[in-house]
């Protein structure tokens, strides 16, 4: 696993001599964003070629297009108070659903919470989108997690994790498994991806997560959503570097910068991003740079810490509707089907939304499950309790006294 040290090298540096003594300059590494299309959904005449096919654009279009309908319905439905919390993707469709769209379906997502777009774009059915949200029996979490934190074995998308920046590592030991595995099997390997916002790259674990795949050698993609801000905090107060780009050449690994409202441009950086990683079992850092159009979550008023004229100024350059206009122009979409589907789309989220709000909830006893093989005492003591406590409030539940008496 460890490689030879050097005798030469004992400190691992390549480096030549100087003796002229100056200060090593902070603007000596500015890393340029990748384009290709600009904002009226047209090439730069300096672009390089798309390499998107009709289909996969099309896929990636439904998805935006999917994604922004149900963030808008179910941002309403917390309003109504039919559930509990909500976070959109609203400005980073662009960025979230090219970088799924240039992987391999069996490479393994590591996402923050902001990704539905990539589970969406994986086939994950608007039911099970509900029954998470809606915290029901169906929901593959069985209820135990707030609404956004999806997981799906099938789909190869890790389940959410609330606690910042904890996806990290556990991205780089997981891409390092998929490299062992791959040279047991003698086969090339699959690789990961890993997203997070700016705001978690100022975690320790972004720091321990980047060195060790570096060091290790682990086919990873760690994906910078660059929004500008982590809640009410801007991007100016949270780093004073180049972005969060530069930091790959300290940990020697490669680096791209890409304007994550481009859906060409992040799908073809991705695509490089995962011959890289995958051809030499190295990891890529990409930054991706997007607004976050939505508040933080439902619970975040934005008006506290910026304006609405900047606001504005961003919603100008929508992802949406700069890669929609792109491919009207390709004359691969017609604009009053896009309209038909988007009523579609509309009305099934709807159904969905009011069949999921009428499924029982999970069974309380499942509460405490498969997580240890024997229910420790101090988890058993506190699910007593919490009976207890539902017998005494019934009316506060979703589940029955009786159902509670049943399980005594
Ligand atoms: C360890 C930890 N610290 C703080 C929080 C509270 N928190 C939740 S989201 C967030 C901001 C994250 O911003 P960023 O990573 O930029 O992602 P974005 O929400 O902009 O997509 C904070 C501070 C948390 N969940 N975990």
């Amino acid at each position: 696993m460890s490689k030879t040290q050097s005798v030469d090298n004992p400190n691992n540096i390549n480096t030549s001599d100087t003796f002229t003594l100056d200060f090593v300059s902070e603007n000596a590494l500015s890393i340029p964003s990748f384009k290709m299309l600009n904002a009226d959904g047209e090439m730069y005449p300096e672009a390089q070629k798309s390499s998107l096919d009709k289909t996969t654009a099309l896929k990636i279009y439904e998805t935006m297009r999917f994604i922004r309908i149900l963030d808008e319905r179910m941002l309403a439905a917390q309003r109504q108070g039919r559930i509990s919390f909500y976070m959109q993707c609203l400005g980073e469709e662009a960025s979230i659903t090219a970088s799924t769209a240039a992987l391999d379906d069996q490479d393994m997502i590591f996402a923050q919470y902001r990704e539905q777009a990539a589970l969406a774009y994986r086939g994950f059915p608007l039911d099970l989108f509900m029954s998470q949200n809606f915290s029901n029996k169906d929901d593959l979490g069985k209820g135990r997690q707030m609404p956004i934190h999806y997981g799906s074995n099938k789909h190869n998308y890790m389940t959410i994790s609330s606690p910042l920046g904890t996806q990290i590592p556990q991205a780089a030991g997981y891409a390092y498994g998929q490299k062992l595995e791959a040279s047991i099997q003698n086969k090339e390997t699959n690789c990961t991806i890993c997203y997070f916002g700016e705001g978690a790259a100022s975690e320790g674990d972004f720091h321990a997560g980047l060195n060790m795949a570096a060091v290790h050698n682990a086919p990873v993609i760690f994906f910078a959503r660059n929004n500008g801000y982590a809640i009410s905090t801007p991007a100016s107060e949270q780093f004073k570097g180049d972005g969060i780009a530069c930091r790959a050449v300290g940990y020697g690994m490669k680096a791209i910068r890409v304007d994550g409202v481009d859906t060409l441009a992040v799908y073809e950086a991705v695509k490089l991003a995962r011959e890289h990683a995958v051809k030499h079992n190295e990891p890529v850092l990409i930054e991706s740079i997007a607004y976050r159009l939505a508040a933080h979550s439902s619970s975040d008023d934005p008006s506290g810490y910026r304006s609405k004229d900047e606001e504005e100024n961003f919603r100008a350059n929508c992802p949406v509707a700069r890669f929609r206009a792109y491919l009207v122009k390709q004359g691969w979409l017609d604009e009053s089907e896009d309209e038909a589907a988007k009523e579609q789309i509309r009305k099934q989220v709807l159904d969905a939304l009011k069949a999921a709000e009428h499924v029982e909830k999970p069974e309380l006893s499942e509460l405490v499950t498969d997580v240890y093989d024997d229910i420790p005492n101090h988890l058993q003591q506190q699910y007593e309790a919490l009976k207890q406590h539902i017998l005494k409030y019934p009316d506060a539940y979703p589940v029955t006294s009786s159902r509670i008496e049943e399980q005594q």
